[in-house]
Order: structure tokens, then sequence, then C-alpha cells
């Protein structure tokens, strides 16, 4: 039946019009009328597109993400593949004096052929390729053909025309994703194909190539802004720039000249990030006129902020935090993964969904992992309008790089088109070099496999790349501070505690205990993470639920850490009575990940402003796996997520146990200070209470400080201390202290009371129930969204949630279940 469909939809393949008619003096998208060459036959496609989703779409191969499928799919990545469209050029468009075939992105190593003459050939996943091609482009139609060559195989005959292959051997020779040969989170599909749009671009007597408005002084009257014009002219000539109010002719000789104009701003509306204002966005529109006539024109969207990285030395060590518009800002976020190995799957409501995800728990920051992709514009569009400050990485990760001349002028082109890219983006806070190249060249063994010579020349070529080349790029295209490293200084060196940004890995894979978060406190955590299994609902798309079991082959091949499972049991066991079944397996992971992580975040909170960010491992998937992330494939919020929005509230309460006393501690983020009352409450599992104290309590204006030491032996054994903060009317935060770990606790099997009502766009559920329920986890029939889950009810307490569901549906049918389930 599969094979009936796929040569149905060929044959109808053959008599489908694969011509479409440009108009001239446009940009002129290729998007469609592509075909695919399978064995012989040409089978439409639509570009954005890459070889293994191609051939799903016909069925000619099963689902990748399936089972275990990715092994019996590997073929795919060992072979060439062809593409190919052809297109009707117009006289008008032809009569333009210049006419470019732009590719944003070919994945990656490719020889494109125009009209069969070879006008390109590709081999860097990350940049734009431009082609003058007005020679050759015809009138009536025309074809483009590319083909891709299989990237493993040609980097691996590269690592094996090398003196020795270098840590991270194959995948470090090619520009292109990193995680695409295999990472701890992901499947190993060495794709191909046209990734990014391809179109034409005419242009006449002179145009603007690239337009950069940097920000020289941001005062309260004016903001002094200086616009930087790339122009490209064909001839020598008189030209006026404008931008907004300001004019001025210039001079151009032919090619590429740069140009600025400075202009002001009066009383500038200042960007700010997500919770503490309006994240104000200007639109700049530069243009070229020649005589009076415009000639092109370029508008840049901008906000108008400072970002500072602050290092000052201090009596611990060196201090590491940024200021937003001079105001030091503590970062909460996490780091972003690619959302899809095959990217082209990926759409614009996918990424509207996420950073709205980001905005709503109280992030300011993303990490845009070294390991993945430089992101769509898209992305970054949405962090400007959202108030999300973006650390971008240079996409190198855990590997050395060649730094053979070819290599390395193939990354500064790279590093020219993406910071150019980016320029004028305001959420851009930092560029780093890479993830993890520093940590594992000192700290894990990789030096033991070479000489003393090749050591030092692997060295000098990664201060070459690292030191040289990227800082360089960064200075020479945008104003954007560089960073060599993440982490500045592995866990293996002391004082990555000190200074710098770490990433502390000794919880999860060094084993430690989720406590040693509170004593490994860094000046700003880029990472620090634990894994755990999606929903069930989510692993039913990979498998029969019938097969969904540990150890076996099918879930194995989801779970790419070998030592994955063992390791979140040795953790569970510690906090859980052992899970009966799978899905209690589950949902008692994704609880042990959301405590863990929050103690981590709670922690860095507290130290503030020792410590400065709070930024973990993993946000979200590329594909339904277990992994670090809090939000699965399919967008689905984990445990942690929940937990993650409440951390990250601008005002917490947060505990720690020091020796033999519970720190009670008051963070507030705000940049005003937080007055309230602060009652305590000492209660047991059912509600009765055997003491209650009050305090007025005053916060500064961002600050983390110690409110009230409780001695430990006053605590009730396998009680709760509620914690509360109001305004004397209203709840600003609170927070349940346990005394006992949970599998200690004496919880009782109960009866809950829910009640759902429709409301506007959605569902309101009221729930209470007469003893205390340890993370409800509610569940939904449909698929949809609560507004809060595997939180703790106290008894007698009326607690309000809403269910916004993906359809529109008319009742809801809800089901729960909480920790005393699992026993
Ligand atoms: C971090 C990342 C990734 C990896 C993760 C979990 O260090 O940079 O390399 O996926 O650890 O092991």
């Amino acid at each position: 039946m599969k094979w009936l469909n796929a040569w149905v939809i060929i044959w109808l393949s053959l008599f489908t019009s694969d011509t479409f008619y440009c108009k001239a003096n446009e940009h002129i998208p290729l998007t469609d009328h592509w075909q695919f060459k399978y064995k012989d036959q040409w089978l439409a496609t639509h570009i954005p597109s890459s070889i293994h989703t191609d051939l799903f779409s016909y069925k000619l191969i099963d689902d990748p993400y399936y089972g275990d499928n990715e092994k019996k799919l590997q073929w795919i990545e060992q072979q060439s593949w062809e593409y190919r469209t052809n297109f009707i050029m117009d006289q008008k468009t032809l009569d333009q004096d210049h006419i470019e075939l732009v590719f944003k992105g070919l994945d990656t190593y490719a020889a494109v052929y125009l009209n069969e003459q070879l006008i390109l050939q590709a081999q860097n996943m990350f940049r734009e390729w431009r082609v003058d091609c007005k020679a050759i482009l015809q009138p009536g139609q025309n074809q483009l053909r590319i083909v891709f060559f299989p990237a493993a195989s040609l980097a691996d005959s590269l690592v094996k025309a090398s003196p020795y292959a270098l840590p991270g051997e194959e995948r470090v020779m090619v520009r292109k994703a990193q995680f695409h040969f295999g990472w701890d989170f992901a499947p190993r599909f060495a794709t191909c194909g046209i990734w990014q749009p391809v179109f034409l671009e005419t242009w006449n007597g002179v145009r603007i190539t690239h337009l950069r408005i940097d920000q020289k002084k941001l005062e309260k009257e004016n903001a002094s802004l200086r616009a930087c014009f790339t122009l490209e002219s064909d001839k020598e000539q008189e030209i006026t720039l404008s931008i907004e109010d300001t004019q001025q002719k210039f001079k151009l000789g032919k090619g590429i000249t740069t140009k600025s104009l400075d202009f002001t701003v009066k009383k500038p509306k200042l960007w700010w990030c997500n919770g503490l204002g309006d994240a104000f966005m200007y639109s700049f529109s530069g243009k070229v006129l020649v005589e009076g006539t415009e000639m092109d024109e370029t508008v840049v969207k901008t906000g108008l902020r400072s970002i500072e990285l602050i290092q000052q030395p201090d009596s611990m060590g060196t201090g590491f935090y940024f200021k937003l518009n001079g105001l030091p800002i503590f970062m909460k976020g996490a780091n972003l993964v690619p959302m899809d190995v095959f990217q082209n799957r990926v759409t614009d409501e996918n990424y509207k969904h996420l950073v709205d995800n980001a905005k709503k728990s109280n992030f300011n920051m993303l990490r845009v992992w070294g390991g993945g992709i430089y992101q769509p514009d898209l992305f970054y569009e949405l962090c400007d309008e959202n108030g999300i400050m973006v650390w971008q990485d240079f996409m190198f990760a855990c590997g050395m790089y060649p730094f053979d001349t070819s290599f390395l002028n193939n990354v500064r082109k790279e590093a020219q088109y993406q910071v150019r890219r980016l320029c004028n983006h305001p959420c851009m806070a930092l560029w780093c070099g890479n993830n993890e190249i520093s940590e594992g060249w000192h700290h894990w063994d990789w030096q033991d496999a070479f000489s003393t010579d090749q050591r030092k020349e692997i060295w000098n070529g990664y201060q070459k790349l690292f030191n040289q080349l990227l800082p360089e790029e960064v200075a020479a295209n945008s104003t954007t501070t560089y960073w060599e490293s993440s982490p500045k200084l592995g866990r293996g060196d002391p004082r990555h505690q000190f200074e710098g940004d770490s990433h502390y890995w000794g919880i999860w894979h060094d084993g430690e205990p989720f406590d040693m978060f509170e004593k490994k406190v860094p000046r700003f955590m880029t990472e620090f993470g634990f894994e755990s299994y999606p929903d069930v609902k989510t692993l039913e798309q990979i498998a029969p639920k019938a097969g969904l079991q540990l150890n076996t082959n099918l879930l194995m091949a989801h779970q790419k850490q070998t030592k994955g499972d063992s390791t979140i049991y040795d953790y569970m066991k510690k906090e859980f009575k052992l899970p009966s079944d799978f899905e209690n397996f589950i949902y008692l992971n994704q609880v042990l990940q959301a405590g863990g992580i929050m103690k981590g975040i709670e922690a860095h909170r507290r130290s503030k402003p020792y410590c400065m960010g709070s930024i973990y491992w993993q946000l979200n998937d590329c594909w339904p796996a277990a992994s670090w992330s809090g939000i699965d494939y399919y967008g689905k919020w984990k445990a942690l997520h929940y937990f993650v929005k409440k951390s990250f509230e601008p005002i917490l309460i947060s505990s720690a146990v020091k020796k033999d006393s519970l720190q009670i501690y008051l963070i507030n983020d705000n940049f005003v200070p937080c007055k309230g009352k602060l009652a305590l409450t000492w209660m047991n599992l059912s509600g009765k209470e055997s003491k209650k104290e009050f305090w007025e309590v005053s916060i500064p204006s961002s600050s983390s400080q110690k409110i009230k030491t409780i001695r430990i032996d006053t605590l009730l054994k396998d009680g709760i201390i509620y914690m509360e903060l109001t305004d004397g009317k209203n709840l600003i935060a609170d927070k349940i202290y346990y005394t006992a770990k949970t599998k200690d606790l004496p919880l009782e099997k109960i009866h809950l009371q829910c009640h759902v009502k429709p409301v506007k766009d959605g569902f309101e559920l009221s729930l209470t129930a007469t003893k205390l329920v340890k993370n409800i986890d509610l569940d939904a029939a449909e698929p949809g969204w609560f507004s809060d889950n595997y939180f703790d009810m106290l008894p007698n307490k009326k607690y309000i949630i809403r269910f916004t569901p993906e359809h529109a549906v008319s009742e809801l049918n809800v089901t729960y279940k909480s920790i005393v389930d699992t026993y």
C-alpha cells in the first residue's frame, strides 16, 4: 500500500507543471516546483527541506524518529542526493543590471548548476551563498540543479588525510550542525538538503548590502546613533544617504564601500528585558538615492539599550554579570538546542510558542548552544519583542577544530555573515566562541592522544580560531561582547566557582547529590541539569504503549546516555519509594528532575550578587526522547518547566538548611523594594497547625536577604512549614518547607474534590483536598496546557487552575495522581 501511494504521487508529479514566472526588479523566491531524485525518479517537494523528510513524505522510508529506525536509516547519509527546479525568466527581470542567486543555507557539501553550468561549490551549512548569475540566465525556462555529497563520508576522508584525528573526529572537519552526528540528547541523522530559502535578487546602479545601527551614546534627552551603511555601486557616482530626517551626499567608487551617517532620537524609549519593562522597538529606514530617485531601502528594527558584561575582581575572585541600561541583572533562563534534527519542520508557530513559554516562565535569557545551529531571524525577532536576551555561541562544541587556512577562511566568512545578520538585535547580549572546548582540552583526556609538539600545534590552532579570528569578526561587525568559551574553566579547575561562567555537572554526570548545588555556586551558571523521560503520550509517538519498558532496545534507542536510566534510579531511590510501573517511573523521574533543578536555581538566586545567572540545561528537545529538557519535542511542559517558572518569579521565598538551622531568604529581582508580611505556619500533613508567626519584612530592590533563621530542632518531624509573603491582602510569594524527604512523609491516599467549569478560551478547575497532596499531576484527555501542575496542595486550601485546550472542546476530562499513588 505504501509503495502504491508513492507511485501514484510520482506519476502525478510527472504531469504537474514545474515552472513559474518571475517578475522583474524584485526579490524572487525560488521556493516551489522543486524535485528530488530517488532511484531515477524525480519527486516533487518544497524547500526548505531535507532528504530524510522528503523520503519520509513519500513513505519511501519509515518515520526516522519511530522505534529504532535511526539505525536502519543510516544508509541515507552515505550517498549523494540531487535536487532541481525549473523557472521562467522574463525579459523585464533579465534587463536588470545585476541578478544574484541567493542561498540562505545549503546543508552542506553542494555543487550547484544553473543551466548545467557549475556556479557554486558550497561547503558550509552556516553561510549564505550569493552568485552573480545574470550571464547564465536565459529568457524562458532555466534550470537549477544541486547535488549534495555525503558530508559524513567526506569528513571521514578529511580525517584520514590528516596527520592525526582531532578530538571530535569526523564532525569537527565539517561546518555542519554538530549534533547531526549524534549527541547525548540527539539521534544521528547527518542529513542534507536546501535547509533555508533560495531566491533571486536584482539591483541596478547602487544598493545597500547591509545597514548597522550603532548606539554611540544613550542619554535621557537624546540617543546618539550611527547608521553604518555597506553599499555596492557598479560605477563612480554621487549618491545621497538618508536615515530618518538626516541626509548626506557622498561620492562612491565602483565596488563595496562603507559610509556612515549620525542621527539622534529625542527622548529615547529604552529596550528592557522581560520583567523589567517594555521591550520597546524602533524602526529606522535607511535609503540610498541617486539624483532624487530612491535606489534602495533597508529597514532596521532595533531597540535602544546598553548591555555590558562586567567582570570585576573582588575578594572572592572575579565577578561576572550583565548590566542592562546600567542596571546589574540576574539572568534567568535555559539552553536552547535545535527544535528538530530536521530544521525544515520547525514552524513559525513553534518559535512563537517557544519564546512565549520562555517569557511566561520569567526568563530573561536563552543560550543558543554551540552544537546546534544559528537560529533563523524569526527567533531573534521574537526574543527582541519579548525581552529575552541571547547568549549566542558560535557553532563549535566539544572537540578541537582544524586550523588550516582554508578551514579558517571558511569560518571567517561564516562569522562575518552571522555577526552581521544579528548585529541589530537588541536581544544579543554576548557572542561566545564555543561550547566546552577549553574545558575539554584542559580537563578531559583529549591531550593524551598527542605528542608535545602536536599539543602545541592544536592549542595554537585553538588560539587562532577562538582568540583571534572570531573576536576580530565580532568587533568588526557588531558592538556585542565576545567571550571565548563556555564555560571559562571546567569543574576540574577549582577556580571555576570564583570566576567566569560555569557548567556544573557534578550532579548527574558525577552522581553527586542535589545538595551539592548549594555548595558549588559559581559566579554565573551556564549549564546544569538532570535527565527525565517525557510524558507517556509523547513516548507513544515513538513506540506502542505495550512496548514502553525500561531497558528495552526500543527505549534505549531514545536514551542516548548509556548510564542514563541507572543514574535516574540511583537518584530516585534517595528521594522516593521506587515506582510500581513505567508510567509512575516517568512521573517520579520528572518530579525528581524538577526538584533537583529548582534546588540549583534557588541556590544561585540566594547567592546574588555573588552569583548573577542561572541558565539550566536544557529548555527543549530535538526529538521525542529522554533528555535534560523541561519542555518535550511536542511542546509539552514536563514537571521541570512548571517548577522553573516558579523558581524564576521576581520575588521568591527560598530556604536552605545550614548545620542546625533552617535559613529563610527573600529574593527580589525587581528594582523597587518589596514590603510585606511574612507568615510561617508549622503544620502536619492533615493541616493541624502547631505554631504560627508573623513578621513585617522589607527587601531592598534587586537583592537576596536572609530574613529568618530557625533552629532545626524546633521543627515537627514529618511535618511542614508553610511560608507565605503577602502585602497584607494579596499573596506575593509562598513556599512549603518539608522536614522529611518525600519517601519518609506519611502521605495518605485521598479523595480530591475537583470542579471543572468552562470559561473563556478553556476551563477552570477548582481543587481541594483534606490532606496534603504531594506533586499533583493533572492530565487531560485533550491536548492543552495547565496553568500549573505537579504542585503540592495544602490541606483544605482551594487551588484554581486554568486549562487552555489546543483546539476548542466542549468538555474536559481530567484525571490526576500524586506521589502516594505511585506506591
Ligand atoms: C553539556 C552540553 C552538551 C550535553 C550536555 C549533557 O555540557 O554542552 O554537550 O548534551 O552537557 O551531557
